[in-house]
């Protein structure tokens, strides 16, 4: 293969999606054998220069940089790949972007709105291929919806059911801000869970059902004060513990969707429910080979749920993988994306959703929490 055929990566954060970024990277060639490009782990950045090389060294980096700028001015580098907190996106992807470097950036693309569009401005102006990790898209079963939807098996859609509870942040001596819990820290994180936990459902939702037209949401906060880990003080909390909201889809479907970090028992429990005129389908993250389908025309004497193991070899992504009925899980929807992302360098595609896409996940965001504070229906702008 000649050097063209690579593309040389510098990661910017080396946190958990660090790693699932850099597993991706790692398994790609491996089960993708027929793409024409091929990631080479160039360097890793992060402030702490031990413990970034300790990451380089687990994972396959060849070199480290403890500046993101110096990482973005080095010429052997041509993707830069984001996994900060949510408060350094902007910057790193816009210098990125005008240095001319690819750019994927781990999702929310950003706090705001506002904050999201000289990112997406400067990626159009540059030209540079640019995605957001938004990666259940890329479970198989839930690529497997889309094509059942697109396929008009559901016919007209009435409902739109999602959640996505955990429970990590019921104690109030979790602190906020620092490396593991700067997701509770508004200024680092934008918000709680609606752009951590909701933005996913949301992105999946648009992705499978079309534009979100307006919503009406309530947001609650918990726990009031935590310590901050940097400055060991007590501080006000910032960040939404909790968002329930409904909406309008541009279908006229109706939306319900609740996130949580508060419901006791449940660390990942990300569902929906689609319900169609002549069917519904229903996906569980906690068994994401399984796709359920009740299809109303099948004989009365037969109909029911269905249970489909998506593990075949024609279902999305499964040729690569092992032999029907043989699972995947949460670390493949990352090598799938990353796949999509070097598919696109070869056919000159986009990889879904583009930062102007995940923009619009951002809209509805904004609007939810608009909504909660203001009490009142709000139109989330949202161009589907
Ligand atoms: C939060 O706990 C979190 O890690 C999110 O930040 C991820 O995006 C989600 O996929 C799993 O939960």
């Amino acid at each position: 293969m000649s050097d063209k055929n690579i593309i040389r990566i510098g990661m910017v954060g080396y946190g958990f999606m660090g790693r699932t970024h850099s597993n991706a990277y790692n398994r790609l060639a491996n089960f993708f054998p027929d793409l024409k490009f091929r990631p080479v782990l160039k360097a890793v950045c992060a402030r702490n220069k031990e413990r970034v090389q300790a990451f380089a060294d687990q994972w396959g980096y060849e070199s480290i940089e403890t500046d993101w700028r110096k990482l973005i001015a080095r010429d052997d580098i041509d993707a830069i790949d984001i996994c900060t907190p949510n408060n350094m996106h902007a910057e790193i992807a816009i210098a990125a972007a005008e240095a001319g470097k690819m750019v994927l950036c781990e999702k929310p693309l950003a706090r705001t709105v506002a904050e999201a569009q000289p990112m997406v401005d400067a990626v159009e102006k540059a030209g540079v291929k640019n995605t957001v990790w938004y990666n259940y898209r890329r479970v198989p079963a839930v690529t497997l919806a889309k094509n059942l939807i697109d396929a008009g098996k559901l016919g007209r859609i009435f409902h739109y059911r999602a959640n996505f509870l955990q429970d990590w942040t019921i104690s109030p001596d979790v602190p906020q801000g620092g490396e593991s819990t700067w997701r509770l820290d508004n200024d680092a994180a934008g918000s709680g869970v609606t752009g951590d936990l909701l933005a996913h459902c949301i992105d999946t939702a648009m992705w499978l059902n079309g534009g979100i037209k307006d919503v009406s949401a309530v947001t609650e906060t918990f726990v009031k004060e935590r310590v901050h880990t940097g400055t060991g003080e007590v501080q006000k909390v910032g960040i939404d513990d909790a968002c329930i909201f409904h909406c309008h889809f541009d279908n006229g479907s109706l939306g319900v969707f609740e996130s949580t970090r508060y419901a006791r028992g449940h660390k990942a429990a990300k569902t929906f429910e689609i319900n169609g005129e002549h069917a519904s389908i229903r996906w569980d993250l906690h068994d994401l080979n399984r796709l359920e389908y009740f299809d109303h025309r099948d004989e009365s004497m037969e109909r029911g749920w269905r249970s489909i193991h998506v593990t075949d070899g024609d279902h999305p992504y499964m040729d690569k993988w092992w032999v029907p009925g043989l699972s995947v899980g949460y670390e493949h929807t990352f090598i799938h994306q990353a796949a999509d992302f070097f598919k696109s360098l070869e056919d000159d595609s986009v990889c879904s959703p583009t930062f102007k896409e995940a923009q619009e996940t951002q809209k509805v965001c904004e609007a939810v929490l608009d909504s909660a504070k203001d009490r009142q229906w709000k139109d989330t702008g949202v161009n589907w």
